[in-house]
């Protein structure tokens, strides 16, 4: 949830919300939303407690915590563990689950939908299922695509995209955001955020900074090329570094106007809940937080926008952080 760094909660739970956590995302992968969700605001709820929960009676008095969540809570302060996670975690349904999920391009409707034909290898995708262009290619670099990337390689992955867009045009600013900036020892991909400070040279970057990626071979697979988001251009797709040994990688890239840059800078960092927290609190205040501006001044009526309301000055992080009342914080506190 969003709040100032200073009432950061230590988290003293993880015991139970690592339980919770199994029960959410196999309830996700199973297409069972009410349920994943449900175990989602839970830990959200116990993630915000700043205590150790030590009996089911403390955890009972949580708000957003029910009798039966309460007799999980218990469960497993007194074994340690949750008998329902083996029971829903565990067997052929949620690992084949979770083994076609690792498809860049299959949501959990797909995985079902491969399961119940009685698909259960990826070998059985190969040769029978038919796949999208996105599920091909997420098959054919499964295995790279499934593997952290350190941050020594994140590093140098930007280093190559930085040199290939100074060498197109001159001062701009290439920066990785994501997981890398929240400070994590590995990433699941890399996000690069791209602008210029002339506010006009980053209409110069998007295609030909593609074209030259490409040529030299970094650029081996394109998922999506999203060219009219606003004046943001997004890039997803698989690169690889030059030299032996390397893996394949997921990329995404934005080039943005620098007049955007902070707060598509802090939607690009994340994390995708802590983006959704500072929305909905932007929301809460009468204003509106998006990858593109931050707005104030808008008149909601029963989900209905009457105001779109005006744009807030957001030259910083900080800036956005000031407009919502809140204390600054850094990447490295913007899991949750
Ligand atoms: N994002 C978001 N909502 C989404 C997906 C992404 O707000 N549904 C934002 C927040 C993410 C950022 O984009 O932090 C980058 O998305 P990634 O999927 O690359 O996620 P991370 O970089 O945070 O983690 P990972 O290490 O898995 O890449
Ligand atoms: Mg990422
Ligand atoms: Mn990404």
């Amino acid at each position: 949830c969003a709040r100032p760094s200073s009432s950061k909660p230590v988290d003293l739970n993880t015991h139970i919300t690592s339980e919770l956590s199994k029960l959410a995302a196999t309830y996700k992968s199973k297409n069972d939303t009410w349920r994943s969700v449900g175990y989602e605001r839970a830990i959200a709820a116990i993630r915000n407690y700043s205590k150790e929960i030590t009996s089911r009676e403390e955890a009972l008095a949580i708000p957003g915590i029910g009798g039966r969540l309460a007799d999980k809570i218990a469960e497993i302060l007194e074994s340690g563990r949750l008998r329902k996670v083996a029971e829903v975690c565990e067997g052929e349904e949620a690992e084949t689950l979770r083994l076609f999920l690792g498809v860049w391009g299959a949501g959990p409707s797909t995985a079902q939908a491969w399961y119940l034909q009685d698909f259960r290898t990826l070998d059985d995708l190969r040769t029978k299922a038919t796949l999208t262009r996105h599920q091909q290619i997420g098959l054919k670099h499964y295995d790279d695509i499934n593997s952290r990337i350190p941050r020594s390689e994140v590093a140098e992955i930007e280093e190559h995209v930085r040199e290939a867009t100074l060498s197109l045009v001159r001062g701009a600013e290439v920066l990785v955001c994501g997981s890398y900036r929240r400070g994590k020892p590995t990433c699941g991909d890399v996000d690069v955020l791209i602008t210029h400070p002339d506010g006009q040279s980053h209409e110069l970057i998007f295609r030909p900074l593609l074209v030259r990626l490409r040529e030299s071979g970094f650029l081996t697979d394109d998922l999506v090329t999203q060219e009219d988001n606003g004046n943001q251009k997004k890039y997803l797709g698989v690169c690889r570094l030059p030299g032996e040994g390397r893996k394949h990688r997921r990329l995404d890239v934005i080039v943005v106007p620098y007049q955007e840059r902070a707060t598509a800078l802090m939607y690009f960092t994340g994390s995708a809940h802590f983006n959704r927290s500072m929305r909905l609190l932007a929301t809460k205040k009468g204003m509106s937080l998006s990858e593109h501006s931050l707005r104030a001044g808008i008149v909601r009526q029963g989900g209905e926008k009457l105001s779109d309301g005006y744009m807030l000055d957001t030259p910083t992080e900080e800036s956005i952080f000031a407009h919502l009342g809140l204390e600054y914080r850094p990447p490295e506190e913007r899991d949750h």
